[in-house]
């Protein structure tokens, strides 16, 4: 708790363009939540270099990720919007959990090895212990609720093995954080092989929508969209594409799948198709106008940048200092 304040905390990935996906099964949700928790939400950029990155592209997808943030409607006087790698108690606290991790904890992580799969020339010991800074991410600001989308339950499963083996050896030192996995939207599929989760590393760029693509190439991504020929719109299992169409017509509305299914009786898939794409543009394009907007106020952004990294450095050295004394490092000689 911070104050009568359960803590929220999540992060994502400056790598690659953001998807829908991303949006839908995480960013939107972490707005929702904003007013009712504490919130701590980080640029992870050092998760980003598990995999190799171009120097300047990496700090400029950083930046525009963190102003997608604001752009959203996280409020950074009220919310804490920051750079990972601005604040050295993750990395701090990550080698200390990493002592208390098991190999073989790590080596069932299914993104470790669908990564270490796409990226066989440089399986590199980070992305290994990539839950691990995740864990220190969470633990570190004593968060009780992490939204995230389903593919990151995992991660979030080891979290809590962790807190729980290092709170049963030295007392309650780290609260058990929970998973928010939202109702619609938890895992949007690609649109050109709806088995496969829509991901911003795709190589297909027909098979994701980009959150800063314009309005007419997205309604011609929702147009190409992979379906069926069972020739009716219903809401199941045997029509993964049709599904995943729905899923995002109503993550966008606010319908539900009920409401979508009823409202296209009848219908063909174009017009389906179209009316995907019209929802979708009609969420993104006030988005990205916000997103222009923030990116001239370079001021703004670099106070936003500044104030709450020093926020975030301040709750999470509480919680590094008192792990610290408690695996029995040398107290710290007082300034
Ligand atoms: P990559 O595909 O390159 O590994 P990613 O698209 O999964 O990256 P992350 O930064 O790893 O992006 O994820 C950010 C957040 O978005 C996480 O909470 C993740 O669960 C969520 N997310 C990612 N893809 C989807 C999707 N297709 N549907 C719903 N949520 C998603
Ligand atoms: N692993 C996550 C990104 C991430 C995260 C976190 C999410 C890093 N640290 C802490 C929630 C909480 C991903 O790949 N999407």
């Amino acid at each position: 708790m911070i104050g009568d304040k359960k803590v929220l905390f999540s992060g994502m990935q400056a790598t690659g363009n953001l998807t829908l996906g991303n949006y839908l099964g995480a960013l939107k949700n972490w707005v929702s939540l904003s007013d009712e928790y504490e919130c701590f939400y980080s640029v992870v950029d050092m998760h980003s270099i598990t995999v190799r990155q171009d120097p300047a592209e990496l700090r400029r997808r950083a930046r525009s990720l963190l102003t997608l943030y604001i752009a959203a409607g996280l409020d950074p006087e009220k919310n804490c919007i920051y750079y990972q790698s601005h604040v050295s108690s993750h990395a701090e606290l990550a080698w200390i959990l990493n002592c208390f991790t098991y190999m073989g904890e790590l080596n069932r992580m299914t993104q470790f090895k669908d990564k270490s799969a796409k990226h066989a020339d440089n399986i590199n010991a980070g992305l290994f212990t990539y839950p691990v800074l995740m864990a220190a991410d969470i633990l570190l600001y004593q968060a009780d609720v992490v939204p995230v989308g389903i593919d990151q339950m995992q991660h979030l499963e080891l979290t809590r093995d962790i807190a729980q083996r290092f709170n049963a050896i030295y007392g309650d030192v780290f609260t058990i954080p929970e998973a928010y996995i939202g109702k619609v939207g938890a895992k949007i599929m690609s649109l050109q092989d709806p088995s496969k989760k829509m991901s911003k590393s795709d190589e297909n760029p027909n098979a994701s929508i980009y959150l800063m693509d314009d309005a007419d190439t997205i309604r011609r991504k929702c147009k190409r969209a992979v379906t069926d020929s069972e020739g009716v719109i219903l809401y199941r299992e045997e029509q993964p594409g049709i599904r995943n169409l729905l899923d995002i017509y109503c993550a966008c509305s606010g319908k539900t799948s009920e409401e979508a299914v009823k409202e296209f009786d009848g219908c063909g898939y174009g017009q389906l198709k179209e009316a995907v794409g019209e929802a979708v543009v009609g969420v993104l394009a006030p988005l990205q106008n916000r997103v222009k907007e923030l990116e001239k106020d370079k001021a703004y952004i670099d106070s936003v940048i500044k104030n709450n990294a020093e926020k975030a450095q301040y709750v999470s050295t509480k919680t590094l200092r008192k792990v610290q004394k408690k695996i029995g490092f040398p107290e710290r000689p007082r300034q």
